[in-house]
């Protein structure tokens, strides 16, 4: 078995101890860093939300397997800092939407934003209409991006845009929305340019907006 299947098959089963060594192992194979990001890591936390979603995996599972992509990632990042692969693109403020406190998939955002060149400011969970003010008149970023996972507090959304607009910042910044109960249809309800069902597709979209594809 190849060591890319290995660490995909370590990242399902959670195996976050083990980890390490196989992306070791990887690195001195000279596999590139991209392809244990994406045909990995990556591709391993969609099988786990999507096992998760049939009921085959439970919660504590899928933290396990969340803790074992971080445990590589904080392996890989700073080997990407320098490569081609990363030179900067951009800047991306984030956070969990009022009220929310999930960031699981905020985190699997950020990543791969990260692994794109961008710059990340995270806010955290549970952010503040002003936190994302603040936070665009001290970093100037490229995008917005909200994550929301629950269907009561995506409600705030209008309001955290609304704060975004009173400040005069709105058009400085283009917003971006995602989290499990997102869709385009509602990203189009209010104006925000970029949604994307996954974290691969979020980057892609990060991407478009300065033109790097
Ligand atoms: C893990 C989890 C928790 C953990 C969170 C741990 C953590 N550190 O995040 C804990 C236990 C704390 C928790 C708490 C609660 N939870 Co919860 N939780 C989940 C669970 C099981 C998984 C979420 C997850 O991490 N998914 C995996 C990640 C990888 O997927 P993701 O978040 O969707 O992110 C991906 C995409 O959406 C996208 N994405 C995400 N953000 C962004 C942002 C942008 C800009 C873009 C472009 C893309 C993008 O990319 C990500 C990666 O591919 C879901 C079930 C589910 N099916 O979603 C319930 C779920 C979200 N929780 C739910 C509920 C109700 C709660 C609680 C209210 C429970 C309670 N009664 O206390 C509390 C809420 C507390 C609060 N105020 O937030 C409900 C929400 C129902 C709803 N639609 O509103 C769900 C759907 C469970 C259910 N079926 O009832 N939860």
């Amino acid at each position: 078995m190849s060591t890319i299947q290995d660490i995909h098959d370590a990242t399902v089963k959670g195996n976050y101890k083990e980890i390490m060594d196989l992306v070791k192992k990887a690195v001195g194979e000279k596999i590139p860093l991209e392809s244990i990001i994406n045909k990995a890591l990556s591709k391993a936390m969609i099988e786990v939300g999507d096992k998760f979603g049939t009921g085959e995996l439970y919660m504590p599972d899928m933290l396990l397997s969340a803790k074992a992509m971080k445990e590589a990632m904080n392996y890989i990042k700073p080997l990407l800092k320098g490569s081609e692969y990363v030179a900067e693109k951009g800047t991306i403020v984030i956070g969990t939407v009022k009220g929310d406190l999930h960031d699981i998939g905020k985190n699997l955002v950020i990543t791969m934003a990260e692994c794109q060149g961008f710059k990340v400011i995270d806010l955290g969970i549970d952010v503040d209409y002003g936190t994302f003010v603040k936070a665009i008149k001290e970093h100037s970023p490229d995008i917005v991006a909200f994550s929301g996972l629950l269907t009561t507090t995506l409600a705030n959304i209008p309001d955290h845009i609304k704060a975004i607009e009173d400040a005069d910042l709105r058009k400085k910044v283009v917003l971006a929305v995602g989290g499990a109960p997102v869709t385009r249809h509602f990203a189009d309800m209010y104006s925000i340019e970029i949604y994307a069902p996954d974290a691969s597709g979020a980057a892609k979209e990060f991407l478009k907006v300065v033109g790097k594809k």
